[in-house]
């Protein structure tokens, strides 16, 4: 059985050659994003691979800025899926993150069907309300369903472990729920933290998640290009107009900002100015 780990040399399914140029990256945002100027509750996503630090990012984020709404990756949900019986009486649970990873071409789109349906849920919470008259908190989150489609589901396909029809189905459903959803849960900005694979494995085998055990170094590769494809050249071809446009900040993060007062605030006052941008 194909493992997660093996993915690093395969190429079953090709990007497909309808993909189109963005141009150069860009901080200074669309026309039609500049009528949103000044609204602060414009919501952002946290978007990197695997372990390059959005989560310590994110508790960073909380402490400069406590009016802020961040929220985090719902991981814990997927590593402990009620498996049966019924909700008032459920029956064991699954460890579907370590399932994926152990057998991807089984579990992969089980996966993503399960991942995207829980960032939509969390994005389409309505924001803690604050006292009467003050505007809506900026809020962050933790990756997002393009992230889901755009890296992840897109790379398993690239990769062989999701099939062409799976592929298929699952981008027919994420573009019919955005359709319908996403407005109320649009992104009107990306934070892309930038780091090199390498400095990722070494955050990933120091953080020791249990599922993450076997994933080598030509994953997070894969992950970084797809964000690279994504974030920086535009080259992924994205079918949400207001997502396509949205404005990208790249963070610089190969060097620790966990014990680094002096980079927390150059990247604290990054994230500031962007977000009052937008
Ligand atoms: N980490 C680090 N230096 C940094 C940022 C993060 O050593 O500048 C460590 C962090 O303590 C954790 C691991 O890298 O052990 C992964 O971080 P996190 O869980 O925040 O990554 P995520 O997967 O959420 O991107
Ligand atoms: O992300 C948590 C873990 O979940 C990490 O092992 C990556 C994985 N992940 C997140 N979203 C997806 C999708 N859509 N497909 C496959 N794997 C995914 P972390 O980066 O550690 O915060
Ligand atoms: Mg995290």
């Amino acid at each position: 059985i194909p493992r997660i780990q093996d993915m690093g040399d395969t190429q079953a399914h090709p990007t497909s050659p309808g993909s189109r140029t963005w141009g150069t990256p860009r901080l200074t945002p669309h026309p039609q994003e500049l009528e949103r100027r000044g609204h602060p509750g414009s919501p952002c996503s946290l978007s990197a691979p695997t372990a390059v630090g959005k989560s310590t990012f994110l508790k960073l984020l909380g402490a400069t800025f406590p009016r802020w709404h961040l929220v985090t990756e719902p991981v814990a949900q997927w590593r402990k899926v009620p498996a049966g019986g019924t909700a008032q009486a459920p029956v064991g649970s699954a460890n579907l993150l370590q399932m994926m990873y152990q057998e991807p071409a089984r579990w992969s789109y089980t996966f993503q069907t399960f991942s995207c349906i829980s960032r939509l849920k969390a994005m389409l919470e309505p924001p803690d309300e604050g006292p009467p008259e003050t505007p809506p908190p900026v809020r962050v989150f933790e990756r997002s369903v393009f992230s889901d489609r755009y890296v992840f589901a897109k790379n398993l396909f690239e990769a062989g472990h999701l099939q062409p029809l799976e592929w298929a189905i699952y981008q027919d459903w994420h573009d019919f729920l955005l359709r319908h959803l996403g407005p109320r849960a649009a992104l009107h900005g990306f934070l892309y933290l930038q780091a090199r694979p390498q400095t990722c494995l070494e955050r990933l085998r120091r953080r020791a998640r249990q599922e993450e055990g076997g994933i080598q170094l030509g994953y997070l590769q894969q992950l970084h290009a797809q964000h690279e494809h994504w974030l920086v050249d535009r080259t992924t071809e994205i079918h949400f107009a207001e997502a396509q446009r949205a404005p990208v900040l790249v963070l610089d993060v190969d060097k620790d900002f966990e014990h680094d007062v002096a980079v927390q605030g150059v990247l604290m006052a990054q994230v500031e100015a962007f977000v009052t941008s937008l």
